[in-house]
């Protein structure tokens, strides 16, 4: 194998601590020092350079961050010290009480200080740091032992792979909040709701799965956070290098981490109360969840002296914000039936105002769920707002209700077209399996015509809905055989709205196969894992003939995915939609692209810098369309290189070596000839 020079090492070492100050700037500082179009440029070089001489890969390269593996579980680790919970208080009095407890406990508190904290809703994680690189990442689990997802926390950009400590002690824990930005949140539930997935609770729910995934490539999309709260040098006195909570914040600051900058340092319990207060409304203006705000002692050494009880540290408690509940009366619960046939009941309140919004429905999950909380028509009951999403019933109160109320059961039969439902075993979901359910039909064209989909223009929910309710649609397919005539029989339909949406439909017979894939509405089966799938299987005929272990060998693709696309495949009324599809004129394989052969056929390509008009995406298409080919770095075997502005070590190699270089407006000119 060959080894790298001095200057390649030096080069692969400045590019490190390059693409370390922009990600740091970018992750931590919210504050980014370099274009994206530049940063990936530079990733790359790096990368090349670290395959090419496997001996300077380091644990510590920002291109280490996502690993290559799937794991297929998580290890049990005892933590070095337990990672205790905090004692929870409602309001101030209970706080006050806390204080006077301290007090008494530690007569030696004459001025004692508080640090102020905001409590991050998330999911809590120790990790260890072994001469400054991080080498373990582990979840909370009982306080005593948790699981080892170093994998996953790799992953996490706020999360310094590398301590920024002179004289950095021989191990380091840092221990901090996990979690997910409310925006990220929503878009994850908004993906799992295509996909027929039950949504995450809430944010916290949500980083806790997302740590535990499998697959750290999953993990990475979801852009995962963290926040650094505590900070221990194992083995020696942690005073050494910090006194007090707030030099230790100061300091993980300092050392790379990303720390909540809503701090602050509270001499009486008094200003911890205005903290308290001034945040329950400021809190909502933040792009993550908070529930509370943590308390602490500042001194170490006070806190030494108070030590922790069984479970709590007794220098520190949690000061929660009430939930946003409300109390309210059940006025009817309807059952909805979804595009996947589930059955979600679903309970209409009179009208309560909860969080600054008027809630009147609220979900109850599934059958398991209604006969916990056994709720009944005219019952009066608690319902809770937690962050973005939908409100949820916590519990019935028992001793309000009315005389001669009934229990409610999940029907037998589907409420739309009456056939009955089906619960699986070892499933919380009942659902509807009758393929021409109106409810399902329904859900099935809207998903078809979404632009993520099929991309019908013109044809909203609504006119699907008519569509199936008037009979004249029974499948996705039948939307290609309705005629501008047929369409006219609908309310406020003319000749040529009629005919654009005609036009519009027979446009969409060119969407890609991976849309139409995407487009059958298959569980678990979003845009990104069909485009996935689409890679590895280029027609229709393929994937439908595959066998479970072919699918979930793909990457990215699990047992559950795998699963359910078999399944699909296996069922007679999908293969007729399949057959009908492919005779209407579908893609229902991936376009083989021929490429004409021209005097640049197998010449190659480097483009380097901003181009004056086009994008670097464009540019490589037009090039490659020629039947040349576009790589990323620059060698002896290099025909051409594009060069635009703030162009870098590329140019120079290619000045060195040779190289024809064109600018945008030469690079035109050779491609139109
Ligand atoms: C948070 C948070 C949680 C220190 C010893 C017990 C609790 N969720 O934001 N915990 C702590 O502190 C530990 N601080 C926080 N800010």
């Amino acid at each position: 194998m060959e080894s790298p020079n001095l200057e390649i090492k030096q080069r692969a070492s400045e590019l490190r601590s390059l693409l370390q100050k922009a990600s740091y700037a970018y992750y931590v500082l919210d504050n980014p020092i370099m274009e994206d179009a530049v940063y990936d440029s530079l990733y790359r070089e790096l990368q090349q350079l670290e395959t090419q001489y496997p001996e300077l890969a380091s644990l510590d390269s920002p291109t280490a961050r996502v690993g290559e593996k799937p794991a297929t579980g998580f290890k049990s680790v005892q933590h070095r010290i337990p990672l205790y919970s905090l004692e929870n208080a409602f309001n101030i009095e209970e706080l006050q009480n806390w204080e006077k407890r301290t007090q008494r406990q530690t007569p030696s508190i004459k001025v004692a200080e508080y640090v102020c904290e905001l409590k991050i809703d998330g999911s809590a994680l120790a990790l260890s740091y072994e001469n400054g690189i991080l080498v373990r990442g582990v979840t909370r689990g009982d306080g005593v032992t948790g699981e080892d997802i170093t994998q996953n926390v790799r992953t996490i950009r706020s999360i310094p792979l590398k301590l920024e400590l002179e004289n950095c002690p021989p191990l380091v824990e840092v221990r901090g909040e996990a979690f997910l930005p409310l925006d990220v949140f929503q878009q994850i539930n908004q993906e799992r709701l295509t996909v027929g997935e039950q949504l995450f609770a809430n944010p916290r729910n949500a980083a806790a799965g997302t740590l535990r995934q499998l697959n750290p490539k999953i993990v990475a999309k979801r852009k995962l956070d963290f926040f650094a709260y505590t900070l221990h040098i194992p083995g020696q006195d942690d005073t050494s290098i910090a006194r007090t909570q707030w030099e230790a914040l100061e300091l993980l600051q300092k050392m790379g981490f990303k720390v909540n900058p809503n701090r602050t340092l509270s001499p009486t319990s008094q200003e911890v109360a205005e903290y308290y207060q001034r945040w329950d409304t400021e809190r909502l203006n933040l792009p993550y969840m908070t529930d509370g705000v943590v308390v602490k002692l500042n001194s170490f050494s006070l806190q030494e002296q108070l030590g922790f009880t069984q479970k709590f540290p007794r220098w520190a408690i949690a000061l929660k914000y009430a939930a946003e509940e409300a109390p309210t009366r059940v006025e009817n619960i309807v059952i909805n039936v979804g595009r996947t046939g589930a059955l979600t009941p679903l309970a209409h309140m009179r009208p309560v105002q909860l969080a600054g919004t008027t809630v009147s429905r609220a979900t109850l999950h599934n059958a398991d769920r209604l006969k916990e909380l056994d709720i009944r028509i005219g019952d009066t009951v608690i319902v809770r707002k937690a962050g973005e999403i939908i409100p949820e019933v916590l519990r019935v109160l028992r001793e309000l209700r009315p005389p001669d109320t009934q229990a409610f059961e999940m029907p037998l039969n589907c409420p739309v077209c009456h056939q009955k439902v089906v619960r699986t075993l070892g499933e919380a979901v009942t659902r509807c399996v009758n393929a021409s359910c109106p409810a399902i039909l329904k859900g099935a064209i809207e998903h078809w015509v979404s632009r993520d989909a099929l991309d019908i223009n013109g044809m909203g929910e609504k006119l699907g809905y008519q569509l199936v309710e008037r009979g004249l649609v029974h499948s996705v397919a039948d939307l290609y055989e309705l005629t501008t005539q047929k369409l006219q029989t609908l309310e406020r339909m003319g000749n040529k709205l009629a005919e654009k949406l005609i036009d519009a439909i027979a446009l969409s017979k060119t969407k890609p196969w991976s849309r139409v894939l995407y487009g059958l509405g298959i569980r678990h089966v979003g845009s990104v894992n069909a485009q996935t799938l689409t890679q590895q299987f280029p027609s229709i005929e393929q994937l439908s003939q595959a066998e479970i272990h072919d699918i979930a060998a793909v990457y990215g693709i699990g047992a559950e995915i795998a699963g359910s696309v078999h399944q699909w495949f296996r069922i007679p009324a999908n293969q007729t939609l399949i057959s009908r599809l492919q005779n209407l004129g579908l893609q229902l394989e991936a376009e083989v692209k021929e490429t004409p052969i021209t005097p640049l056929t197998g010449k190659t390509f480097v483009i380097t810098g901003t181009l004056p008009t086009l994008k670097r995406e464009e540019v490589k298409e037009l090039i490659e369309k020629t039947g040349a080919k576009v790589t990323d770095s620059v060698s002896k075997k290099t025909d051409y290189l594009v060069v635009g502005a703030e162009a870098g070590s590329k140019l120079t190699k290619a000045q060195k070596l040779g190289i024809t270089c064109l600018e945008e407006s030469q690079l035109l000119e050779l491609l139109n000839q």
